[in-house]
């Protein structure tokens, strides 16, 4: 019998309550690299993502906001998917709970399992966590918080419909023994256990108080429990009970549900218990990631730490960032995000350690071989030993990512890539080109060459841009198979490393006082700002000012308020109509230098044309022209 040869991998289905952060974007962005490692490797990948946009919260966000669920999360879920298409996300399928067919089938699981026997009606009295959807018993709860979030949980109190989960406590334990790989790591195993020992209640699977859900199809005045309705979605998206399952039939069961640590058991016991319920095969894996923490604290938009990775991509490139998501975090654990760590990583192991051996290399190329490159010398002992050196990273590569640790495999694949860069000083070409050993010195940078063609393709499920144009300086297309890099020689002799823009620029990092200055200037800038609003020192240079005497004034007949006065700017006169009359007799002005603003556009007052603009201090009645301290020439600038 071959094996199977599809590979169904599915991430959660994320809440359109709000945008997404970079906790979302790093299941996907892992997800994507399991998904393109597998395309890769020949597998026929089924990359499932989406949204869950049903429920109490959902419902309340859009109450508040005045708008229909719909609406609400209509919006929101294209910018879910507008993040997705930055970050290089290759999902086959995006399913939304509000799709048709996700909401049929819903109704169709709820009615097989209440025929069956395994749904019935009860009353439920107990507590409800609405920011993460899910029921607990008064032991859960303690001091009224939410067991998951710490959140403080509500009383409820309903007629219910509930599903038998206690009946599979047992069927689920034994399932557990027997297939060792379902749930992982390991710790969420033992934790499922425990759950499950610790006494599994039937679980009320429909609401009366919410509105916004799929109805239960005999009974519209319950909603089906959003959970209930979400994890169906991973059916759904393949048509299961349609007439079109194509899908389906091909890619059920899942290989990989990945989920974060907080919804492990809707994954690993409400939904596997769903599954046998309807005797259908169980997913592959489940697999629990950790949390990333900011400060040691989960993100969350309630603690207002939140990341948002479009600022991060629009600062360091999406590439940057998921090699920092699958490389910095130890997959299953817990991690830290910071910014520090971040631009660590990019100046020490791209820019430093792959950008570099990219630039040295084709520089040389540039260098030594402008024209031809010339036949080449046979390879050495350096270079026996770099194709063991590839061959071990590839295969160690390969070996990690499949048990799930892309951090240790992109350890394997940077070992390789230092050994390179090590090789390039130990053979040192400089001096193979001093003594005019052409042959020779062409071997050694096609070695670099040919490590760097292995490592562009063990890179593009992680990086595929990146990888991509790593190609594009080696002169190759785009990587078709895996199998690319478990070939030594591969790359063509007459072919030269191109130069390019560096890949991964460093990124310049102030040190902690200039920091804190600058800080401290953005801050005092900030209350100016609010003071009044700033403008550039050239858009203070467009206001002409000069001073200009004043030849004659008289009352502009009509108004008790405006005067006309000529005025003399050195090269011409001017008319004013001035607003000065009760702080000035006309007498009183004529012969009186004055501040005027001279290019301000000419406006008609009561039918005359003021040709400047007088400049005074105070109110109307006790108005203060400005006059220069002493006697200047007419027309002089003031600036
Ligand atoms: O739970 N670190 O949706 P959700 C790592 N709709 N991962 C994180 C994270 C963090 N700080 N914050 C979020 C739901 N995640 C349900 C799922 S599935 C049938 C229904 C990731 O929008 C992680 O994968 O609250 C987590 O499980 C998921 O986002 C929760 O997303």
């Amino acid at each position: 019998m071959c094996a199977k040869n599809t590979y169904y991998i599915t991430t959660p289905i994320y809440y359109p309550s709000d945008k997404l952060h970079i906790g979302h974007a790093y299941t996907t962005t892992i997800a994507d690299c399991f998904a393109r490692f597998n395309r890769l490797r020949g597998k026929d990948v089924y990359f499932l993502t989406g949204s869950d946009e049903h429920g109490q919260k959902i419902q309340r966000i859009a109450e508040e906001k005045g708008v229909h669920p719909k609406e609400y999360v209509d919006n929101i879920v294209h910018s879910f998917q507008a993040l997705w298409q930055r970050l290089n996300i290759s999902y086959d399928g995006f399913i939304r709970t509000t799709d048709e067919e996700h909401m049929q089938l819903v109704q169709k699981v709820f009615q097989i399992l209440y025929d069956k026997g395994d749904i019935y009606k009860s009353k439920y009295e107990g507590l409800y966590c609405t920011p993460c959807e899910s029921f607990w018993l008064e032991r859960q709860a303690k001091d009224g918080k939410c067991p998951d979030c710490g959140r403080s949980v509500e009383r409820v109190e309903e007629e219910n419909y509930f599903f038998r989960l206690s009946k599979y406590a047992q069927p689920l334990l034994d399932y557990y023994k027997e297939h060792p790989d379902f749930i992982q790591p390991v710790s969420r195993l033992h934790e499922m256990e425990n759950f499950i020992k610790s006494g599994l209640e039937d679980l009320c699977v429909s609401r009366t108080a919410v509105t916004w859900g799929i109805p239960v199809p005999f009974n519209e005045k319950h909603s089906i429990y959003v959970w209930f309705d979400a994890v169906v979605n991973y059916l759904s998206a393949l048509g299961y009970l349609t007439e079109e399952d194509d899908l389906y039939q091909k890619y059920w069961p899942a290989d990989l549900h990945l989920v974060g640590k907080e919804i492990m058991r809707f994954h690993a016991i409400i939904w596997p218990a769903m599954l046998l319920a309807l005797d259908l095969p169980l997913p592959k894996t489940v697999f629990g990631h950790g949390w990333l923490v900011f400060d040691g604290e989960k993100m969350s938009k309630s603690k207002g730490n939140v990341i948002d990775p479009n600022l991060l991509i629009d600062e360091f490139s999406a590439d940057a960032i998921r090699f920092f998501l699958l490389r910095e975090i130890t997959f299953g654990s817990d991690g830290n995000f910071s910014r520090d760590a971040l631009i660590r990583r990019i100046n020490a192991d791209l820019a430093n350690d792959l950008g570099n051996l990219i630039h040295r290399t084709s520089s040389m190329y540039e260098k030594y071989f402008p024209n031809e490159i010339p036949q080449l010398g046979q390879e050495e002992e350096p270079e026996k030993e770099m194709a063991k050196n590839a061959k071990k990273a590839i295969e160690e590569y390969e070996r990690l990512l499949d048990s799930f640790e892309p951090h240790n495999a992109l350890e394997a694949l940077w070992t390789l890539i230092r050994q390179a860069n090590k090789y390039l000083d130990t053979t040192a070409p400089w001096t193979l080109a001093k003594n005019k050993d052409y042959p020779r010195l062409a071997r050694v940078l096609y070695t670099v060459g040919e490590v760097l063609r292995i490592v562009s393709v063990a890179l593009w499920p992680i990086m595929p841009t990146s990888a991509d144009k790593i190609r594009e300086q080696l002169q190759l297309g785009k990587v078709s198979s895996f199998e690319e890099a478990k070939v030594w020689n591969g790359w063509e002799a007459d072919k030269r490393i191109l130069k390019a823009k560096p890949l991964f620029p460093r990124i310049e990092v102030k040190e902690d006082d200039e920091e804190e200055k600058e800080e401290e200037a953005k801050a005092t800038a900030q209350v100016e700002t609010i003071k009044e609003e700033q403008i550039e020192f050239d858009d203070f240079l467009k206001v002409h000012l000069k001073v200009a005497t004043i030849l004659s004034a008289e009352k502009v007949e009509g108004s008790d308020k405006l005067l006309r006065l000529i005025a003399d700017l050195g090269t011409e006169k001017r008319q004013i109509v001035a607003g000065i009359a009760k702080a000035y007799t006309p007498e009183e002005l004529v012969g009186k230098q004055v501040a005027v603003v001279t290019n301000l556009k000419p406006r008609k007052i009561f039918g005359l044309e003021s040709q400047a603009m007088i400049l005074a201090a105070g109110d109307k009645n006790e108005l203060a022209v400005l006059n220069p301290e002493k006697p200047v020439k007419a027309g002089t600038e003031i600036g």
